[in-house]
C-alpha cells in the first residue's frame, strides 16, 4: 500500500472533542454545534480532502443521546461545507469520564507539558490521581481503542490518526489487537523535557511514551518539542535512538518521530472576515476603539499567561503617559475548564489584574483593558481585522494558532508581539517581536516599540506572516503528515 498526501484516504481520526456537539434548540429540534478549541478548528478540514470517521467523546446529553440511538455506531454528518464524515461518538462512563478528563488530562498532562508547577507546591501524586489514572484515564483510552479497532474490523486499509493527550494509552491498546494497524499520533501541546516527566512516577511517565510508540509516526509542532521526546524515549524507557533519522526502536518496533506546524484555511479566515456576523462584530469594535488597539485572544488557560500581559500593559502605561487615553487593550478571552479549581481560580486571578491596572489608570470614561470573557468567535475575527498590536505571551504552547489567524485577517498593519515559548515562534520569529513571557519589563517595552513602529515596517513584517501561513497552510500540513506515513507504512503494509 502507497500513502500518498494529496492523495484522499480513509481516516479514523481519534481525538476527545469531536467536530460538533449536539444540543436542543428552542423549540426542541436537535441541533449540531460547531465543537470548540483550536485543535478541532484545525482538523476540520481534513473532512474536505479525506474519507473521514472521527471517533470523539460524547461531551452532551444530546451527544450521548445521538449515541444510544445509533447503539454506539457512527452516524452520517455533513460538513458545514456539505463534505459527508462519519462521527462515532463514545459515551464513556461518567464517573470515569471526569477523572480522566478533570483529574488527568487536563490539571496534570496538560500542567506537566507546559511546565506549569511550581515544585515545592505542586503536584501531589496522591491516591486520588492514582485513582483516576487506573480508573478513569485506562478505561476511557479502551473505549476509545475499543472503538477504532471495530471501525478497523469495517475499514481494515484505514489509518488510525490519533491526536492530543487524552489518548496517549490507546494506541498501544489498538497495536496489541490489531498488529499491523498503520496509525499516526499528533501532539498539539509542547513535549516537556525529560526531568520534568520525572516529576510523574516511572509507571506513569513511561506507559505515557511506551504508548506513543506503538504508533508508526508520532509528530510534534515543533523541532523543539520533538528532540524533547525523542530525548524522553532514551532517558524514560531506555529506547534506541537514531537521532539523526528521527527514529526511535523499542520493544522489537521503530517510531518515526517528525516536526510539522499545524497551519489554518486561509480561504476559510478570509470568508470569515467578509462575513455579515463577524462585520457587525467589526462595527461595533470600531465605534468604541481608541486611536490604537492593543489585542489578545484566549482561553483563560494559566498557560496563556493572561495576568503577566495585564501587568505588562500596565508597565507600558506607567512608563508612557502620552498614551493615557489614547490606547486601550481587548482582552476577548474564551472561558475554559471552569469545573478544574486551578482554571477557576485563574479566571479569579485575572480579573483581579485587569481591575487592578484599570484602577490605577482609568479616566474620562476610558477604560485601559476592556476584558470580554465570552465564547465569541466571530467577534474574535472581527477584532483580528482591527488590532495594532497583538499580544501572544504564553507561558508554552504548542503552537497558538491565533497568532497565525490574526494577521492574515488584520487590516491595519499590526504588529505581532510573541512569546519564544510559543511552537508558532520557530516559524513566525522572524516577522514578529520576541518576548520572554516571564519578563514583563520586556513586554511592556515590546508594546511600546510595536506601537511606534513606521507603518512600512510594520507592512513588510504582516506581509511576511501572511505569505508565510497561506504557503504553509492547513492542507500542506495533512499532506506531509500523510508522506511521512508513507515512508513507514508502505513496507509494513505492503
Ligand atoms: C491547542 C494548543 C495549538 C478564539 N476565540 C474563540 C475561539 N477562538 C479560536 C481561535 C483559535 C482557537 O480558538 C484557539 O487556538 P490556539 O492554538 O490559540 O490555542 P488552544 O485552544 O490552546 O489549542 C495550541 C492548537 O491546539 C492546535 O494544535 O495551536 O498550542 O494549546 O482557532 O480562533 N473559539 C471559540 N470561541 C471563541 O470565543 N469557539
Amino acid at each position: 500500500m502507497r500513502v500518498k498526501g494529496e492523495q484522499r484516504r480513509k481516516l479514523i481520526v481519534v481525538s476527545n472533542r469531536g467536530p460538533v456537539t449536539y444540543g436542543r434548540d428552542e423549540a426542541g429540534a436537535r441541533v449540531a454545534g460547531r465543537g470548540g478549541g483550536g485543535l478541532v478548528t484545525a482538523l476540520r478540514s481534513l473532512i474536505a480532502h479525506h474519507d473521514v470517521t472521527w471517533v470523539a467523546s460524547a461531551m452532551t446529553d444530546e451527544d450521548r443521546a445521538v449515541a444510544a440511538e445509533s447503539g454506539g455506531a457512527a452516524v452520517e454528518e455533513r460538513a458545514r461545507d456539505g463534505s459527508p464524515y462519519r462521527l462515532r461518538l463514545v459515551a464513556h462512563d461518567p464517573i470515569a469520564y471526569d477523572w480522566f478528563y478533570n483529574v488527568v488530562s487536563n490539571p496534570t498532562l496538560w500542567f506537566l507539558q507546559h511546565y506549569m508547577w511550581g515544585l515545592p507546591q505542586a503536584p501531589d501524586i496522591d491516591l486520588g490521581l492514582h485513582n483516576a489514572w487506573f480508573n478513569g484515564y485506562v478505561p476511557v483510552n479502551e473505549a476509545f481503542a475499543a472503538a477504532v479497532v471495530e471501525e478497523l474490523e469495517r475499514q481494515p486499509e484505514a489509518i488510525v490518526f490519533f491526536h492530543d493527550y487524552h489518548v496517549y494509552l490507546a494506541p498501544a491498546m489498538v497495536r496489541e489487537a490489531v498488529p499491523d494497524v498503520v496509525s499516526a499520533h499528533f501532539v498539539h501541546i509542547p513535549w516537556a523535557q525529560s526531568d520534568y516527566w520525572h516529576v510523574f512516577p516511572d509507571h506513569l511517565r513511561r506507559a505515557v511514551h511506551e504508548g506513543l510508540l506503538a504508533n508508526d509516526l508520532v509528530s510534534f509542532h515543533t523541532a523543539r518539542w520533538r528532540r524533547n521526546f525523542l530525548r524522553a524515549c532514551e532517558d524514560l524507557v531506555g529506547a534506541e535512538l537514531h537521532f539523526d533519522r528521527g527514529v526511535v526502536e523499542h520493544k522489537g518496533r521503530s517510531t518515526l518521530v517528525t516536526s510539522h506546524a499545524i497551519s489554518i484555511d486561509a480561504g476559510e479566515f478570509a470568508e470569515l472576515a467578509a462575513s455579515e456576523p463577524v462585520l457587525e462584530e467589526e462595527r461595533l469594535i470600531a465605534e468604541r476603539r481608541r486611536e490604537h488597539l492593543v489585542l489578545r485572544v484566549d482561553r483563560t488557560d494559566p498557560s496563556k499567561n493572561i495576568v503577566r500581559g495585564f501587568r505588562a500593559f500596565g508597565i507600558f502605561l506607567d512608563q508612557h503617559p502620552e498614551h493615557h487615553g489614547r490606547v486601550s487593550m481587548l482582552a476577548l478571552l474564551d472561558p475554559s475548564r471552569q469545573d478544574i479549581p486551578e482554571y477557576s481560580e485563574y479566571l479569579g486571578a485575572v480579573q483581579r489584574e485587569a481591575r487592578a491596572v484599570n484602577d490605577r489608570f482609568q479616566f474620562d470614561g476610558w477604560v485601559p483593558i476592556e476584558l470580554e470573557i465570552a465564547d465569541d468567535f466571530p467577534r474574535a475575527v472581527a477584532a483580528y481585522k482591527q488590532y495594532d498590536v497583538l499580544l501572544v505571551n504564553a507561558v508554552y504552547d504548542g503552537l497558538n494558532l491565533v497568532s497565525k489567524e490574526a494577521p492574515l485577517v488584520n487590516t491595519r498593519d499590526g504588529v505581532v508581539v510573541l512569546s519564544e515559548n510559543t511552537g508558532a515562534h520557530e516559524e513566525l520569529g522572524e516577522w514578529v517581536l520576541t518576548v520572554n513571557p516571564f519578563d514583563v519589563y520586556g513586554q511592556a517595552q515590546a508594546i511600546a516599540e510595536a506601537l511606534a513602529m513606521p507603518t512600512e515596517e510594520r507592512r513588510r513584517r504582516g506581509e511576511g506572516i501572511r505569505a508565510h501561513v497561506r504557503e504553509h497552510d492547513l492542507e500542506a500540513w495533512a499532506a506531509a503528515l500523510l508522506d511521512d506515513l508513507a515512508a513507514v507504512a508502505a513496507p509494513a503494509r505492503g
